[in-house]
């Protein structure tokens, strides 16, 4: 396969002046017309006429009216073409039914819809298919779907089309194309200029119901943008479509985001707190792009981070304002250490920026997003708030309408600061999570802290270079009062020390405040200096960071030692819970264990071969020791951090019910699940109705549940995945293959549907104990699967490979078991190209 490298970046040779499409619909055979106007550069480097295309029959070409012969070759077409601006003329053919991959033009229930992000408009005809090239777009549909859609606003309508023009120059990346049976939501929003958007959610009919808190989060975001950022949506109507058959979340096209069912559909009684509050990030998320995405787009796709680390760190701000701060920053360090530093500790390891690939869509990574997110989070960090905005100005002003570079985002903030940012752009092209280890001293009234970075060279990048780490650190007295507030040290050198004076004791440092900087913090400490922070400290983040690291300790020491559970920290923890001045979402997430691959992973970073069994009994062991300590007070605290009235999704309610329901967990391990049983019966909502079942299945005490549930909600197809994944998840080690394996025997599993192939193995591959127990079954379960799959649908297998990815962290036998059906599926006749380069990188 090919690989394409950052440095070989050149410029289109060609201008695209203007766009236009007409599509017409038929399931197997969608005509598609395009009348593309080039114009040559004069200054062009190269001015081979290439245009990309794949699965394409191509029907006839024209160059001005006059027929010509274009050249087929790999992935797309050239031709001889006149040096002065030319119309160009393709008719293609393609086959929407036929196209499970979910890339270009597909059917999903009966519905065309598209996507086209990262190269998909390839699939739907024959184009300069890069982000760099960027046109405005007419479009005419013809067909008999009741409603026909595509970017922009609306110009025209009659029995059997539609037409749309979209006044923005775009990628092709950005064009969406919907049409079918659908029914809208609608709502509306005066910007700050006082222009009237009209907004729509367009569902399947049925789906009405579900749409209005959707349409509440757009409208927030729209409103948070214009207050926080100062943008302004810049088209009449704004169009949001749910879509079952989806391989991510949601995809931002020019005024028609499509998105995956899950993450726009959302009612009381089939949502879940979680769902409802990742509904409206990924609403948010979408609806910034416009700005951070599509007005500035990316140069070429290694820059893929520019728009994605940007959205989401925007989409983390709004999340932050709406609900909680803090407890947004702790979830989202809990998302980061689970999903992107395997990644950047292990063989998939990339910078922010790569700079070679062969399939970009297997670059959509937690280290382009995240990381990508937390970058930003550190260069607002070392400029301040003020400097920040600044910066965002200029960028929007400077490159609005342009394709983009790191270095052009760069040189804004170095151009409204003074500041050089040379050294911080090595978070970009360095990949890998740098340890900060910390030592301290003192004598004399004066407190030192020395810091030490380095990080373990990950594949292909042998030269690591001390990266600018902002450290921001506050100090408490013994007596628990803060003496120093919260300080950023700006850590620049491999070792470097700073000191603190006039201090009258010893001081406990809270370091890494707010979790500043995506490193990994080594330093030595007692357990009792830990609880003394989850007591003390003034910083929530590193409050719960306390409570959490005592709780890898506790485990790490049960797992290695045989160790019982340490009693001060469960004296801890039943403080804490019982408080009810504490607030009850950060009660419910101390109280949340680390996950069993998060204390696999802190074995491995310790030297230790993780074993999964064993981490799985200390977590049962700890669990259980914990709700027998608590036995006496848990009807109380059920009953106190119950929620009474109607179910409102707001962070308020649902941080009470996270408690409510991690203290059901714990009492059905006494109760014999009769607390669980009742709250089962009664729940009005799907939170309750959910954590009841899971906390049943856990302590196998749910089977009628589980067959109530399924009678209730099986033609429910977002429930029913919650269905399918809440078995696998609650089996024990020992029958979690089984269950995963008769669950693709129902009669509802579909490899055509990414959310439900999702459900199951997504759910196989995060049992931890079970995916990775020592018969190889989640493993062997997991690969057929996968090999099935990418026939099917080579984007979702690959992503899915990166399950994967942590094997080497464990012992040789496992690591056998796992390269034979790494090396089975890489055997695999006609294996995509996404799957080759995800497994191949895998055994590197
Ligand atoms: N920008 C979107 C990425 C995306 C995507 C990428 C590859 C293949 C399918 C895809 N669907 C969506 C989504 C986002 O980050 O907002
Ligand atoms: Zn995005």
């Amino acid at each position: 396969p090919q690989t394409f490298y950052l440095k070989d970046y050149k410029p289109f040779g060609y201008e695209v002046e203007s766009v236009k499409l007409t599509f017409q619909l038929s399931p197997n055979a969608t005509k598609v017309h395009s009348a593309i106007r080039f114009t040559p550069k004069a200054d062009a480097e190269d001015n081979r006429f290439f245009l990309h295309g794949e699965q394409l029959s191509l029907i006839s070409a024209k160059i001005d009216g006059t027929p010509v012969t274009a050249r087929l070759v790999d992935g797309g077409l050239e031709c001889d073409v006149p040096r002065t601006s030319f119309l160009w003329e393709a008719e293609v053919e393609i086959d929407p039914a036929a196209n499970t991959a979910l890339e270009g033009l597909y059917m999903s229930n009966g519905m065309y819809c598209t996507q086209c992000e990262a190269e998909g408009f390839r699939k739907i005809t024959y184009y300069p298919d890069r982000p760099d090239v960027m046109s405005t777009f007419t479009v005419r549909i013809e067909g008999d779907e009741p409603v026909m859609l595509s970017n922009g606003n609306p110009t025209g309508a009659g029995e059997g089309w539609a037409e749309w023009h979209d006044p923005w120059p775009k990628p092709a990346y950005l064009f969406a194309l919907v049409a079918g049976d659908l029914v809208n939501h609608p709502g509306s929003f005066t910007t700050k200029s006082g222009k009237e958007v009209e907004l729509n959610i367009w569902v399947r009919p049925g789906d009405e119901g579900k749409c209005a808190f959707g349409m509440e989060a757009l409208k927030k975001s729209m409103k948070w943008d214009e207050d926080v950022y100062g943008l302004e949506y810049d088209l009449d109507l704004f169009n949001i479509v749910a879509v079952d058959d989806f391989n991510m979340g949601a995809m931002e096209n020019k005024g028609l985001n499509i998105f995956n069912s899950s993450c726009v559909l959302a009612s009381p009684e089939t949502s879940t707190d979680a769902n409802f509050e990742r509904i409206e990030a990924i609403i948010a998320h979408e609806y910034f792009h416009n700005w951070t995405g599509n007005r500035i787009t990316c140069r070429d796709w290694f820059q893929l981070c520019l728009k994605e680390g940007l959205t989401v760190f925007r989409d983390a701000q709004f999340t932050a304002d709406m609900r909680s701060e803090p407890v947004k920053r702790i979830e989202d360090v809990i998302a980061l250490r689970a999903r992107q530093f395997p990644e950047d500790g292990g063989p998939l390891a990339h910078p922010p920026r790569p700079e070679e690939f062969q399939e970009i869509n297997n670059f959509y990574t937690a280290t382009v997003y995240e990381k990508g997110a937390e970058v930003i989070g550190m260069l607002k960090r070392l400029v301040g708030d003020d400097n920040y905005y600044k910066a965002l100005n200029l960028y929007f002003e400077r490159h609005d309408g342009q394709a983009c570079t790191i270095e052009d985002w760069l040189k804004v903030f170095e151009d409204a600061t003074g500041r050089d940012l040379s050294q911080f752009k090595l978070w970009y092209s360095q990949a890998g999570t740098p340890r900060v280890k910390v030592s301290e001293e003192y004598a004399d009234g004066t407190y030192t802290l020395t810091f030490e970075q380095s990080t373990p060279p990950p594949p292909g990048q042998p030269e690591k270079a001390p990266r600018v780490i902002p450290i921001a650190v506050g100090l408490l007295s013994p007596n628990g009062d803060e003496v120093r507030a919260t300080e950023v040290l700006e850590l620049t050198e491999a070792k470097q020390s700073f000191t603190f004076d006039g201090l009258a004791s010893k001081p406990v440092p809270s370091i890494l405040r707010e979790f500043s900087a995506p490193v990994i913090l080594e330093r030595e400490t007692t357990n009792s200096e830990r609880a003394f922070l989850l007591a003390h400290d003034t910083d929530p983040f590193n409050r719960w960071e306390a409570g959490n690291a005592l709780a890898k300790e506790v485990r790490v020491a049960m797992v290695l030692d045989g160790a019982a559970p340490d009693a001060a920290y469960l004296d801890a923890l039943e403080k804490l819970v019982r408080d009810d001045e504490q607030d009850p979402a950060f009660r419910a997430l101390v109280l949340s264990p680390p996950s069993q691959s998060d204390i696999a992973q802190t074995l491995h970073e310790r030297g230790h071969t993780p074993d999964p069994q064993k981490i799985y009994d200390a977590a049962e062991t700890f669990t259980q020791t914990l709700a027998q300590q608590l036995e006496t007070s848990l009807p109380r605290l059920y009953a106190a951090t119950t929620v009474e009235g109607p179910y409102v999704p707001d962070a308020d309610g649902a941080g009470k019910r996270a408690l409510n329901s991690r203290i059901l967990s714990l009492l059905t391990r006494l109760d014999g699940g009769e607390q669980a049983a009742r709250q089962y019966a009664s729940a009005d909502n799907m939170t309750q109705q959910y954590a009841a079942l899971a906390a049943l299945m856990k302590a196998e005490k749910g089977e009628a549940q589980s067959k109530a549930f399924f009678e209730q909600w099986q033609d429910d197809r977002l429930v029913m995945d919650k269905w399918f994944a809440l078995q696998i998840a609650c089996a024990a080690p020992e029958t979690t293959a089984a269950t995963a394996k008769e669950l693709t025997q129902h009669p509802l599993f579909s490899m055509k549907n990414p959310n439900r192939f999702r459900a199951v193995m997504g759910a196989l591959a995060g049992n931890h104990a079970g995916f990775h127990h020592a018969s190889g079954a989640g493993y062997q379960l997991l690969a057929e699967n996968l090999i099935a799959l990418d026939s099917v649908n080579p984007q979702t297998t690959a992503r899915m490979c990166a399950a994967f990815q942590t094997w080497k962290r464990y012992d040789s036998k496992r690591q056998a078991q796992i390269q034979t059906e790494l090396e089975r599926i890489l055997a695999t006749s006609d294996l995509s190209r996404d799957t080759h380069e995800m497994v191949s990188r895998m055994l590197s």
